[in-house]
Formats: C-alpha cells, sequence, structure tokens
C-alpha cells in the first residue's frame, strides 16, 4: 500500500471524491497542504483574493453543478473570514466542505498565532465539523465530511486540521474508504407510503389546490418529476425565492415567485387554496407573512428531507419526510394506479379565478412601473437581460432591490440557473458566486446582477476574474444608494434616510474594471439599454462591468403588508394597496 503524508492524502483523498477544484487562500497553517496541492495536478486550485469569495465560488459551484463544493483557508483569520460564507450555504441547505488550517496540535488552547476556535466559532452554521487529531484519519474524515454535506438535507460541514497533521515527514498508507458508518445519522430514503397515499387522495380531492415549491427540490434534483406532477394534475405552482427554476418559469401553469416580494396572483391564490402541497420549502417568513393568518382554509401537505422542518412555523396535515425524488416518484405511481383525476369543473373554475388575478396583477405582461419619465427603471434593465441572454443564462445575485427585480423579472425556465443568497442574504455573494458557476462552466453566458452597495462588498474579486480568465458579466443596477434600505426608510421612517445614501463617494466602476484588466460600460438611457447589453454578452471572452444608471426612488413592488398581514396583503404601488 502506498504511504503518503497528511497533506498528500487530503489531496489524494479529495481526488479520490471526484473533487476537480477548490477555491482558496493560503497562510501558515495550511501550508503543508498548499504544498501537497502544488506537487500533484488532479485538483485545481483557484486562488481567489478573500476567504468569504472563496466559500461563496465553493457554494455556487455547487448550486449551478449538483456537486459538493469545496473551499480551503488557513487558520484565524481565514477561518474567520470563512464564516460568512459558511452561514450563507447553511442557510439555503448547500452542500460543501470547508477545509481550514490550524495551529499545530500542541498549541491549540495557548492563544496560538493564528489560532481560533473553528469548530467552536461555526458550530451552529455546520452540519458537522470535525477536528483531525490523528493524520492516518485524514482519508476516513473526507469520506465522512462528503457524504455529510451531501446526504439528507445537505449543508456545510468543516474539517480543520492541525498543521502537524498535514506535515510532509509523516507518512501513513493510503486507502479512500468505500463506505462509511455513521451511527445515528440515517437520514431517509423513502417517504412512508400511506402517507404518500393519504395527500395524493387529498390532493385529488381539492377544489382550490395549489403547488408550492422551494429550494429542495433543486437541491433534491426532482424538478422534472415536479413538473410532472404538476402537469398530470394540471394544478398551478408557485416557487420561493430559492425555488425558482424548479418549474418552468415561462410555463402557463407557473403563478410566479411567493411570498414577501411575490407576485399578487400567487400569494393570492395561495390564500385561497384549499389545499396547498408543499415541497422542498420550509414555510419561512419571508413567505408567510403573520403565520396566524396564513392560508386560512387549506389543508397541508409537507415533503421535506428534514423532519425538523416540518410544522417548524405552520402545522402540516400530511407531514412526509423523504428524499423529494422519491416521494414525486412514488406519488406518480400512485396517480398513474388510481387513475382518479380532479374535479374538472372544480378545476376549471379555479384556473378562471386566478386568470382574472393575473389580469389584473401580473408584472410580465405589461409594466406596472413607469416608464414616462427619462430615467432607466431597474425592472426595464432585467427585462432587456432575459432578451438579450434568451432567458438561458446562469444569474448571480446580490441582496437587495436588484435580487428581487432579478427574481421578478427574469423567468428561469430551468433549475440551477438562479443563484442566490436567499436565506442569509448575504451582501457580497454576487461576484465570487458568479465566478464559481463560470469556473464549473466557461462557456456559458454568468451574469451577476448587483447593486453598488453589494458589489463593493468582493469587488476585489475582478482580480480572480483576470486571473482566471472568468468572462462574467457584472450587472450593476446602481441607484446611487443601499436601495432596499431607502424603501424601508421611506415607506417605515419618513423617508429619513439614515445611513443609506453615499452618492458623493461612489467610484467611477469603469476606470476600477479597466484598472483590474476588463472592459467598463456604462448605460444611462433607455434607447442604449437593449444594443448595449447584446454588444457587452458579444464579448465572450471578457470580464466586463456594466454600470446601469437606474431610477433612484423606485421600489420593489408587489410587497406584503407587514406587521400582521396576511399573504395576500400587498402593496402593489407606493399608493394602492390589494
Ligand atoms: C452583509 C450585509 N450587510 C447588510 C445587509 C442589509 N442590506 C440588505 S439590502 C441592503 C442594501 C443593498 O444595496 P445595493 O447593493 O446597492 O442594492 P439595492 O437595494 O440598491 O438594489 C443592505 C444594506 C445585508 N443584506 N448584508
Ligand atoms: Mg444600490
Amino acid at each position: 500500500m502506498e504511504h503518503l503524508s497528511g497533506g498528500d492524502m487530503l489531496l489524494r483523498a479529495l481526488a479520490d471524491e471526484g473533487v476537480e477544484c477548490i477555491f482558496g487562500y493560503p497562510g501558515g497553517a495550511a501550508l503543508h497542504i498548499y504544498d501537497a496541492i502544488f506537487r500533484q495536478n488532479l485538483v485545481r486550485h483557484v486562488l481567489v483574493r478573500h476567504e468569504q469569495a472563496a466559500t461563496h465560488a465553493a457554494d455556487a459551484y455547487s448550486r449551478a453543478t449538483g456537486r459538493v463544493g469545496v473551499a480551503l483557508v488557513t487558520s484565524g483569520p481565514g477561518a474567520t473570514n470563512a464564516i460568512t460564507g459558511i452561514a450563507t450555504a447553511y442557510m439555503d441547505s448547500i452542500p460543501m466542505v470547508v477545509i481550514s488550517g490550524q495551529v499545530v496540535s500542541d498549541k491549540i488552547g495557548e492563544d496560538a498565532f493564528q489560532e481560533t476556535d473553528m469548530v467552536g466559532i461555526s458550530r451552529p452554521i455546520v452540519k458537522h465539523s470535525f477536528l483531525v487529531t490523528d493524520a492516518a484519519k485524514i482519508p476516513e474524515i473526507i469520506k465522512k465530511a462528503f457524504y455529510l454535506a451531501s446526504t439528507g438535507r445537505p449543508g456545510p460541514v468543516v474539517v480543520d486540521i492541525p498543521k502537524d497533521k498535514t506535515a510532509p515527514d509523516k507518512c501513513f498508507p493510503y486507502q479512500y474508504p468505500d463506505k462509511i458508518k455513521l451511527r445515528s445519522y440515517n437520514p431517509a430514503s423513502r417517504g412512508h407510503a400511506g402517507q404518500i397515499k393519504k395527500a395524493m387522495q387529498l390532493m385529488l380531492e381539492a377544489k382550490r389546490p395549489i403547488i408550492y415549491a422551494g429550494g429542495g427540490v433543486i437541491q433534491g434534483n426532482a424538478s422534472h418529476l415536479l413538473t410532472q406532477l404538476a402537469r398530470t394534475l394540471n394544478v398551478p405552482v408557485t416557487n420561493t425565492l430559492m425555488g425558482l427554476g424548479a418549474y418552468p418559469g415561462d410555463d402557463r401553469q407557473f403563478l410566479g415567485m411567493l411570498g414577501m416580494h411575490g407576485f399578487v396572483e400567487a400569494n393570492y391564490a395561495m390564500h385561497h387554496a384549499d389545499v396547498i402541497f408543499a415541497i422542498g420549502a420550509r414555510f419561512d417568513d419571508r413567505v408567510t407573512n403573520t403565520p396566524s393568518k396564513f392560508c386560512p382554509d387549506a389543508k397541508i401537505v409537507h415533503v421535506d428531507i428534514d423532519p425538523a422542518a416540518i410544522s417548524k412555523t405552520v402545522r402540516a396535515d400530511i407531514p412526509i419526510v423523504g428524499p423529494v425524488d422519491s416521494v414525486l416518484a412514488d406519488m406518480l405511481q400512485v396517480l398513474t394506479e388510481s387513475q382518479q383525476r380532479l374535479d374538472a369543473d372544480a378545476l376549471a373554475s379555479w384556473w378562471a379565478q386566478i386568470e382574472a388575478w393575473r389580469q389584473d396583477y401580473n408584472l410580465l405582461s405589461k409594466p406596472r412601473y413607469d416608464t414616462s419619465g427619462a430615467q432607466i427603471k431597474p425592472q426595464e434593465v432585467i427585462s432587456a437581460l432575459y432578451e438579450v441572454t434568451g432567458g438561458e443564462a446562469y444569474i448571480t445575485s446580490d441582496v437587495g432591490q436588484h435580487q428581487m427585480f432579478a427574481a421578478q423579472y427574469y423567468p428561469f425556465k430551468y433549475p440551477r440557473r438562479w443563484i442566490n443568497s436567499g436565506g442569509l442574504g448575504t451582501m457580497g455573494f454576487g461576484l465570487p458566486a458568479a465566478m464559481g458557476v463560470q469556473y464549473a462552466f466557461p462557456d456559458a453566458q454568468v451574469a451577476c446582477v448587483t447593486g453598488e452597495g453589494s458589489i463593493q462588498m468582493c469587488i476585489q474579486e475582478l482580480s480572480t476574474c483576470t486571473q482566471y480568465h472568468l468572462p462574467v458579466k457584472i450587472i450593476c443596477l446602481n441607484n446611487q444608494a443601499l436601495g432596499m434600505v431607502k424603501q424601508w426608510q421611506d415607506m417605515q421612517y419618513s423617508s429619513r434616510y439614515s445611513e443609506s445614501l453615499y452618492e458623493d463617494s461612489l467610484p467611477d466602476f469603469i476606470k476600477l474594471a479597466e484598472a483590474y484588466g476588463h472592459v467598463g460600460v456604462r448605460i444611462t438611457r433607455r434607447d442604449e439599454l437593449k444594443t448595449k447589453l447584446a454588444e457587452v454578452f458579444a464579448m465572450k471572452d471578457r470580464t466586463v462591468f456594466v454600470d446601469v444608471a437606474v431610477d433612484a426612488m423606485e421600489h420593489v413592488y408587489p410587497m406584503q403588508i407587514a406587521p400582521n398581514g396576511a399573504m395576500r396583503d400587498m402593496w402593489i404601488n407606493k399608493t394602492e394597496r390589494t
């Protein structure tokens, strides 16, 4: 058997796990690992400019490909810089393995140089963490880390490795395990057959059914099965912010996103439904609005891999714990066997009602924002982006108004194309996320929809784009303000803009992009929007920063009325409500 050092075993184990690339940043405690990287050529390393970006890039690589993303950081500040990215992945259930260097074992606890208790600091935001105490166990620990990250409800796993455990002078027999045993970790592999039958019966008896599908359907690779179920039953579908693309966004049965900035027709349909089929969604507060007023007439089926997600905020009438793909497959089987279908008249009048709501409120069929002024509206930029990219691009985003406009105005046709931080809402996610996606798919169109606020949180990554020739297109909706903060200040604080304005001190983003060796394009007029965007996407090999001057007074609508509102209570513009 081959004998390898801890550092070499780590790299070999990653290769044996099928890892093609890792995103990282070196430092003292990780130097043996970095030397091992230098001496092999199975796993590629992408050098970012800040550890937060390493985690976001690895996370987005995972979101886009469905594989486990890997980040590598050093101890102390490297590890703490990774924390925001780990929390981001945790909140959105993204499988990721983060390897952190640690000070040498016999110095742990002595406040050694660059020591931080990574296992302790990351504990509430990981699925599991390992501190390597025996170098010989590195292959087994890596195997376990990938298994834990990717099975059940996915999530990040930290592997903290003291420097002495990767030292080149101590070698151990290397073998990558085929199988691992984990006592007390047994994620469900099938849903309960009786519950599945009951759920289908309830659906078939419904008069006003709706499917409410979240990010779990995408993570569980079940979008095609969800689509099949929805089409077989001819029921309406809404997706959460995280679920966009789980059902084709351009399909007639799709009602748009639901929730705080969801489509009115989607929230209305939820509110008036008699059966809600929730799958891979977690009844998050940005969806339910006031839980006690949530969908008063509805019986709820809730399918989720994580038993802790069920009845956490809203009680489920029929809970089903299991992987979304196998549960949906079983449901389709039940439907094939029963041949029973929904009451055609009831369903027809439900669809007629939905069409009427669409007529009144749909955001995409005609503009609901005012285009009489000279300034470009942010919504128009997203619609133009959709047109220019044929709806085929990977879109990453940051956090703020621009994120909500992207979610509303770019109907995602496929899963894994909409890459955003929904749970944690992390500004700074967009650019490193776009890098992770572009690295995975070098020929794909990748656009980062961002704001001038968010982009400055990881702007240094423009340098990483230069080094690895990542031709991402940054579409900055520049409203010269922390727009979402300002919107809330308009609505709840009589427009007292406390610390949300900085227009006199913004950089010239064109010059900034050029300083990094990229192309900068400024768009200020409506009539140049589409042509310039088309030119931008024609520059296939270049990173392009597109700085679009948009109306600074625009708000995101619709917007649920809080506190104490129900799903259907929404502002539809600055003065009118549902
Ligand atoms: C790291 C972080 N800090 C603060 C916030 C709070 N926050 C949410 S949106 C927002 C404003 C974002 O401004 P910008 O990126 O310009 O987007 P806009 O809303 O103007 O489109 C802020 C400060 C956050 N989500 N993340
Ligand atoms: Mg802004």
